[in-house]
């Protein structure tokens, strides 16, 4: 089994907790994506959309994180990370499909106005926009390009940081009810949401669910729940020194402006 990734990917983290989870142990292939490495021929063959991350089993290859994500629960039953109860794989399934159904885009969006965008204008023009013309989608290389010049200023940027909220917020609607998103296991649910909530502590945005005025606890007590599973350790063991110290420098010096984009919503 092969895996292509990177290591703060909050999509390539899904997966790597997925397969932690399950004990297995993929060949890996580290892809730079600063560096443009999933925009290069040989990698558009296995993902055309040049995005991390791809498996490749029994020399099949499996791309979108979610369908992998199920793909391995399929293959690889043990520990099932779908609940057996309709309802609550239902409900498993309702919080798996948010990211594809703009979740995702808008935390990418969210993330690179504050903190990413910043690694590549650090390049340049003429590196910027090599980066840039690499992106094989038209429409997210547009968005993307004017994200990058705009930051949080960019048009829909400001949606994207309430929609995130919103996402947090349904989190702790649910998580007041139950002790995981679809019930009582843990489940896909749940290793999909952890990396765009330990996302936010790296941007230090942690106080979204720890102010006690938003009411939030639960969230809390949830990343607690999920910090202590071993699989942890497909986020903590793959932690970049250098994207953290830049997602703690910029989020810190733009909490202000997004604190006045949420108290506006
Ligand atoms: N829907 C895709 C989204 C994958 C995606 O957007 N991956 C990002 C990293 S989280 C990526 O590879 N971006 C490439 C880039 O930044 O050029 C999935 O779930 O696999």
């Amino acid at each position: 089994m092969d895996l292509y990734h990177n290591n703060m990917s909050t999509c390539a983290q899904k997966v790597r907790l997925v397969l932690a989870e399950k004990d297995l142990r993929p060949v890996e292939h580290h892809l730079n994506l600063r560096a443009a490495e999933q925009n290069t021929p040989e990698y558009l063959r296995l993902n055309p959309k040049g995005v991390v991350p791809t498996l490749v089993d029994h020399g099949q290859v499996i791309v979108e994180s979610t369908v992998i994500c199920e793909y391995l629960d399929d293959a690889y039953p043990q520990p099932s990370l779908r609940p057996a109860d309709p309802l609550q794989r239902a409900r498993m399934r309702w919080w798996t499909l948010l990211p594809d159904a703009g979740l995702h885009p808008a935390i990418g969006a969210t993330c690179f106005a504050v903190a990413f965008r910043h690694q590549v204008l650090a390049h340049g023009p003429e590196a910027t926009a090599k980066y840039l013309a690499g992106r094989p989608d038209p429409v997210q290389r547009e968005r993307l390009r004017v994200v990058i010049e705009q930051g949080l200023d960019a048009p829909g940027v400001e949606q994207s940081v309430r929609q995130y909220d919103g996402f947090v917020a349904q989190m702790a609607r649910q998580l007041d009810r139950t002790t995981w998103l679809a019930g009582e296991t843990c489940s896909l649910a749940d290793l999909m949401a952890l990396p765009y909530i330990v996302r936010l502590e790296h941007l230090s945005y942690d106080w979204w669910w720890t102010d006690a005025s938003r009411g939030r606890g639960s969230v809390s007590a949830w990343l607690q729940r999920c910090r202590s599973r071993p699989s942890y350790r497909a986020i903590a063991d793959y932690l970049d020194a250098s994207y953290l110290e830049l997602m703690a420098r910029t989020g810190a010096a733009e909490r202000t402006r997004v604190a006045a984009m949420l108290a506006a919503g």
